[in-house]
Parts: structure tokens; sequence; C-alpha cells
């Protein structure tokens, strides 16, 4: 069934109701949004676009923006959102690899983003940007606002998202109208949506946890969203009252913790806090339920599943763990020697269900190796069931996750890969070699820091280097800090011990 029929189930009866409240005060009610997708399938259609066609997104985060990923899913297209910090060299490559008919941008970046789509194929290129404006929004206003919303298959593409490789560039992980559609209906449940729930909405709408797991829940449940074009603290708190539900990455719960003005007055209204994208602190869970009351709902997912697992509604929610499968998803977690761990084991995270991906874009060699032969996906965390950590018992049937068998820094609830980095810095002039990892960071959980081997005789100018990669890549990807080292440890078989810079540079 297509994902927007399974969502419109959950619209309320009164379509006069408001759905989204902005910051500034404008209501959308739903039936505002059923006519604004309406028009943009309306319009995405008299493209006459072959099936399956993707529909690239690179737009600030406003309400029209997601009229138009329902649009996309409502017309039977495949919808392709790029993080806005994307610069020219990533979304040349994300366009060129996942060849887009459509693409829509903001129009500070039209010339150069219709250049590389143009040249890529694209044949259609419009812009959108948070004040309303945009050719996308003028082509539609020509267009009915009534649309039959295409009868997709289960198995039919919803979505590319794009997930940086531990090797090489990023790859698409290919979403089913099933995957997602499944997976917020288990939520659903699982999290007790009620009547009347109103979710305070602050997170990026270009990956899973803003888009698949926060505004679906809403969308399906038929509850207002208060939409905050981003997680700016003072907002937050000023909002909070009049919302019931939350969630967001650690960051957000470091920041809120660390505000003199928010306390438990401030959550008075507030049903659930839900936490995922990255580990957070026990000492976060912790210092939050003291100032509040309120005990964090901790999940634990990826782009290429949705959601896994979930610390239950009610029922002990364990700080430091990710809770229990969700129903229908199966976890299991195998030693290197491709053991079943037993409770306390640590090992490999491997998951199989309704809502795991259907293999990546174009590569089917990379999702053959990223599956065992029996079918389950390995997501490349490493866990363990049960066992004890610094909040004491961990129930055998709950999932933690104690590491990553990938090379991969989460900063924020975004995902780095050194690899990606290191290629940018072993190509500046006078660079020999580098090792890119993460560090603790108070705010964003991990931060990136560079570990630089000058050419012999080199005098590296760290600053400069840091300024040139702000011009390349995503902000969040670039370094907060570069060291110089004469050399990088290695060990016996050559490989750099990046463990023993962790430990060095930790502090
Ligand atoms: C911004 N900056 C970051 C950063 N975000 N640096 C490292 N990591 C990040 N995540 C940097 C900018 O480059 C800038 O640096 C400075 O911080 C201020 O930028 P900002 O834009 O003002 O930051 P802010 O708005 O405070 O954003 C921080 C944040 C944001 C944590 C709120 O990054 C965010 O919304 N993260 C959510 C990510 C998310 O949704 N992940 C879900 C993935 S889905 P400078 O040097 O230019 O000043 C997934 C699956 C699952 O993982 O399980 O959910
Ligand atoms: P992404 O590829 O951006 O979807 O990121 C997915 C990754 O985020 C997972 O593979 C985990 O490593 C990490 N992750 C998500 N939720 C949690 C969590 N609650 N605790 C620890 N790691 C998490």
């Amino acid at each position: 069934m297509n994902l927007y029929s399974v969502l419109e189930k959950g619209f309320p009866k009164d379509r006069k109701a408001c759905a989204i409240e902005t910051q500034d005060g404008l209501y959308y009610s739903w039936r505002d949004l059923e006519r604004a997708s309406a028009m943009l399938a309306n319009l995405l259609k008299s493209l006459g676009l072959p099936q399956g066609a993707r529909v690239a997104v690179q737009v600030e985060k406003s309400p029209e923006a997601l009229f138009l990923y329902l649009a996309t899913i409502r017309a039977g297209y495949v919808y392709l959102p790029l993080n806005t910090a994307y610069q020219a060299a990533e979304i040349q490559y994300f366009i060129e690899n996942a060849k887009p008919a459509v693409m829509v941008c903001s129009s500070k970046n039209f010339a150069w983003v219709s250049k590389v789509a143009f040249k890529a194929g694209t044949n259609h290129v419009f812009t959108l940007d948070d004040n309303r404006s945009g050719s996308l929004l003028e082509r539609a206003t020509g267009q009915s606002d009534q649309f039959k919303t295409v009868a997709s298959k289960d198995d039919d593409l919803a979505a590319i998202l794009y997930t940086s490789g531990t090797t090489g560039r990023s790859k698409g992980a290919m979403l089913t109208h099933r995957n997602l559609g499944s997976n917020c209906l288990v939520l659903k449940d699982f999290w007790q949506w009620q009547k009347g729930d109103v979710l305070l909405h602050a997170l990026p709408i270009f990956h899973v946890h803003g888009l698949f797991v926060a505004v679906h829940g809403a969308l399906v449940n038929g509850s207002k969203m208060i939409w905050l074009p981003r997680l700016d603290t003072a907002q937050l708190i000023q909002q909070m009252p009049r919302a019931t539900v939350m969630m967001g990455v650690p960051t957000f719960y470091v920041r809120l913790t660390a505000d003199k003005t928010f306390t438990k007055a401030v959550c008075r209204n507030m049903r659930l806090f839900i936490s995922g994208s990255a580990p957070l602190l026990t000492e976060t869970f912790n210092e939050f339920k003291r100032l509040t009351g309120h005990t964090i709902l901790e999940r634990y997912g990826m782009s290429e599943t949705i959601m896994l697992t979930s610390n239950p509604y009610q029922g002990p929610r364990v700080g430091g763990a990710v809770g229990v499968p969700l129903p229908g998803v199966s976890v299991r977690v195998v030693s290197d020697d491709g053991q079943i761990c037993q409770v306390d084991e640590i090992g490999g995270v491997q998951v199989k269900g309704p809502n795991i991906f259907k293999g990546y874009w174009h590569m089917p060699e990379k999702t053959a190796e990223e599956f065992t032969a029996d079918g389950w996906f390995k997501t490349g965390d490493v866990g363990r069931w049960g066992g004890t950590n610094i909040s004491g018992k961990v129930p055998d049937h709950y999932l933690s996750i104690v590491g990553r068998s990938k090379d991969l820094i989460i900063s924020g609830g975004y995902n780095v890969y050194p690899k990606e980095i290191e290629s940018f810095i072993d190509d500046m002039a006078g660079v020999a070699e580098s090792a890119v990892i993460g560090i603790p960071h108070p705010d964003f959980g991990e931060a990136v820091l560079a570990v630089v081997v000058p050419k012999a005789g080199v005098k590296l100018d760290t600053q400069s280097m840091i300024d040139s990669l702000k011009g390349q890549i995503a902000n969040f990807k670039v370094p907060k800090r570069i060291e110089i080292m004469k050399d990088l440890p290695r060990n016996a078989m050559g490989k750099v011990q990046k463990n023993m810079l962790r430990q060095q540079f930790a502090s």
C-alpha cells in the first residue's frame, strides 16, 4: 500500500484542525496539507516522469518542504532528501549516482546545483525557499488540489537515503513503502501515541529521525506539530508547555539540561521525551530525570532499517540501553566466529524484519556484503543483551550498543566517516598522511579530530586547513581540531592504531 494512504488513515476527521503550527504563527490545517501535497503531486505528474523517478531535495526546513515529500510519495516517485550542509562536491556525487529526474534546491544554490543537475541529465530543477517562495510553488499554483494517491506496491521504493560508507563513497539505502509504513504503525502502538498529542518538532527533515520517526509519528496519529526550523533551545523551552511529545538527538537533551530556564514547569504537559541517533550519556539521562521527573525513552535505529529497538513506554526505561526489539523486528548478537551470543556477551548486531531496506542503490555487491547468507542485515554496531552498566543491572532482554565495528563518528546525530575526511586532507599540499578520529565532546557527544603528518620539511597551518575544508565539505564533518604528528602509530600489520590516537587525544 502507498505509504501516504497508511498515514492518511490517521488524519483527524476534522480536516480543519491544525496540522502544523510554525514559530512565526502560521497555521496549516490537515486540509491545507492534503491540498498542497495534491497540487505538488499533480505538478510532478505533469512532468511525465517515468515510474520510480527520483526527486532529489536539498532545501531548508519548511512545511512546504514536507508537502513536497508527501507529494512525491503520493505520486509514486522516490524521495531523495539531502542534508542542507552538503556542498557542491557532495551534491554532485549524489546527483550523478542517483540520477534524479527532478531536483529541488534553495534559490541561493540554484546556479551551481542546476549546472551539476543538468550535466547529470536531470531535466527539471526547481527552487523552494523557507519563506513560501520559489519556482516549485509558482508552478504548482495552477494545479488541481485533488489527487488520487497512486496505488504503490509494498515493495516499491518510497525513498533513498544516502549514508556514507566506511570505504569509498556514500551508499543510497533504498526504503520501500512497506519499510516505512510498517515501522510507523509499530511505533504508534509501541509509544502509545494518544489523541490530543502535540509533537514539538525541531529536528531536520532530511534524515530518518526527523522525517520517518517524528513526522510520520505525528501524521499517522493525526497529531499537530509545533514546527521549529532548527534546534534553538530558547524556542524549544518557550514552545514546550504546549506540547506533549518531543524527539531529539542527545545534543537536544544536553542543551536543555544546561539551560537554567528549563524546569519541571516547562515540561508540565509533556508525556514523552524520546532520544536516538547517537548514544545518550547516562549522566544526561539522570540529570534530565532529576530536573524534570521525566525518564527519557531511548531507542535505536539506522537509515537502512528505520527503528529497531526501543525502551518500553510502560516498564523500565534503562539509561545506557536501547531496549527491546520492536514488534515484528528480530535482533541477534553474533560473535566474530559466527556464534549467537548469550546474555552479557558482546558481538555484532544483526537484524531482520519488514523494516529492513531493499538494498543499496545500484550496488548489489555492497548490498550482498552487508547481509548474512541467511538474510540478516549486519548493522555494523556492536551490542550486548543484558549485562551491567553504570546504572546497574540491565534486564536480559534489553539490548545495549557498546561500540561500532564500522569506523564511524557520530557528531550531534550526524554520521561522519573518517575515510572521507582523510581523503580530503590527504589531497592537501604538504600532507603526507592523516587519521581522523572521534573524541568525546560535551555538546555533540563526539567531535571530529584529525591527526596529520606533514611531508618532510613542511610546516602546516592547521587553521587554514580547517578553513579550506569548510569550503569543501559539510560543516559538521570539518575537524574541530587538527593535531600535527611526526608519524601515525601503526601495528605490526602497518594498520593505523586509531585506539591509541583516541586515548592520546581524548581529553
Ligand atoms: C552543527 N555543527 C556541528 C553539528 N551541527 N558540528 C558537529 N556536529 C554537528 N552535528 C557546527 C557547525 O558546523 C557550526 O560550526 C556550529 O556547529 C554551529 O552550527 P549550527 O548550525 O548553529 O548548529 P546547531 O544548529 O546548534 O546544530 C547542532 C544540532 C544539529 C545538534 C542541533 O547538528 C542537529 O540538528 N543534529 C541532528 C541530526 C539528526 O537529525 N540526525 C538524525 C540522523 S538519523 P562553525 O565552525 O561553522 O561555527 C539516524 C537514525 C536514527 O541517525 O537512529 O535516528
Ligand atoms: P544513520 O546511518 O545516520 O542512520 O545512523 C545510524 C547509526 O546511529 C546506528 O548504526 C548506530 O550506530 C547509531 N545509533 C542510532 N541510535 C542510537 C542509540 N540510541 N544509541 C547508540 N547508537 C545509536
